[in-house]
């Protein structure tokens, strides 16, 4: 009776097999394209989720609307600086004009990426125009002043698109030259030098009179600061400067000024769109997360120029050097004298 029923179930299975496993099939392919859907939908989520990071209240987009004049803008404007419906001028190409649009939100996020978009252009020859423009995120905030329409002896940091020339030596590098500065309150901009002393990293970028959008990324995140350039409508990020260990307060303000002197340049913001930027600190970084109050960048040394001291070895090295080599000599002569004694007296020894 067990095995009829037994041989029952096992050919009913038999025959069930062949429909079950083309269902299987079908439920095979119902599933990877119902997988393949979800992956796609999670693609779009996560796309969506950046958006989310996009971050309002400290960006600068179209339409400009109730900008610099409205108590609802998140924006300030000085100087020359202008609204019109497609950017906002910080100067025009005229001379002797500073303009500049600071934001009035003091920025409290950690890790952030900021992405400029802008445009210079003007009737001036290459290299007889000027002076260029700023990106900043800085403790204060509506000053004029020398660097490029901002005070000098800032507390944050400055992104500087420096279109002129004022350096003599500058052959070895070609303009518009985009560098990096962090000042701590008492650092200087040196004009004239176009700011390299005081340079933390930078590059060259044709971004003057191009007939492509050019666009600037600032990236900060763990201590990393990264700028980027996408000049010539490939559509890609060029690196332009990368420094670790810099440490930026947080609560300050992003901005972005323009000067022109004797020469000149239309200098337009068409957005600053700022997104924020995640990272799970390691339980390292938390522990030893201090807070900054002035900024700086921890391995300062490797910025500064090395000015030479004469020969390299200093009096003391020197010193200490023949001092140890003249004791060497002596202690190697004092082995040589006994070994050669030693050698004598064995010949003495061997003649008697
Ligand atoms: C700013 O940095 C310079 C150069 O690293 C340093 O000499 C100066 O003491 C710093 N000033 C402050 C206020 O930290
Ligand atoms: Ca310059």
């Amino acid at each position: 009776m067990a095995a009829t029923v037994s041989s029952f179930k096992v050919t009913s299975l038999r025959c069930l097999c062949p429909v079950f496993h083309s269902k299987n099939w079908f439920f095979l392919l119902y599933l990877l394209v119902a997988v393949f859907s979800c992956q796609c939908f999670s693609a779009a989520d996560e796309h969506d989720f950046t958006d989310d990071f996009f971050k309002k209240e400290y960006s600068l987009a179209k339409p400009y609307s109730g900008l610099g004049f409205s108590s609802f803008s998140q924006w300030d404007l000085m100087g020359t600086a202008m609204v019109t419906p497609d950017h906002i001028r910080l100067t025009p190409d005229l001379q002797s004009r500073q303009g500049a649009v600071w934001s009035r939100v003091p920025l409290i996020l950690k890790d952030w990426e900021l992405k400029v978009h802008f445009k210079i252009h003007g009737q001036g020859k290459k290299n007889l125009n000027g002076d260029g423009l700023a990106i900043w995120l800085t403790k204060d905030r509506m000053n004029n002043g020398a660097v490029f329409g901002n005070m000098n002896q800032f507390t944050g940091l400055g992104v500087f698109l420096d279109t002129y020339p004022n350096a003599e030596k500058s052959h070895d590098r070609s303009f518009p030259y985009v560098s990096v500065m962090l000042g701590n309150g008492s650092l200087l901009y040196d004009h004239d030098q176009d700011g390299r002393p005081t340079e933390l990293g930078g590059c060259s970028a044709a971004v003057r009179n191009s007939v492509h959008d050019t666009f600037l990324l600032v990236r900060y995140s763990t201590n990393r600061l990264s700028v980027m350039v996408d000049v010539d409508g490939k559509g890609e990020w060029r690196a332009c400067a990368d420094i670790t260990g810099l440490r930026l307060p947080i609560g300050y303000y992003f901005g972005a000024s323009s000067a022109t002197g004797e020469l000149s340049d239309n200098h337009d913001i068409i957005s600053m769109k700022l997104y924020q930027l995640t990272n799970e600190p390691t339980s390292e970084e938390a522990e030893e997360e201090e807070e900054v109050t002035i900024p700086r960048v921890d391995n300062m040394e490797q910025f500064q120029v090395k000015v030479e001291e004469g020969g390299g070895m200093s009096g003391l090295q020197l010193f200490f050097t023949l001092l140890f080599s003249i004791l060497g000599l002596g202690v190697l002569g004092v082995v040589a004298l006994i070994v050669y004694s030693r050698w004598k007296e064995n010949k003495r020894k061997r003649f008697y």
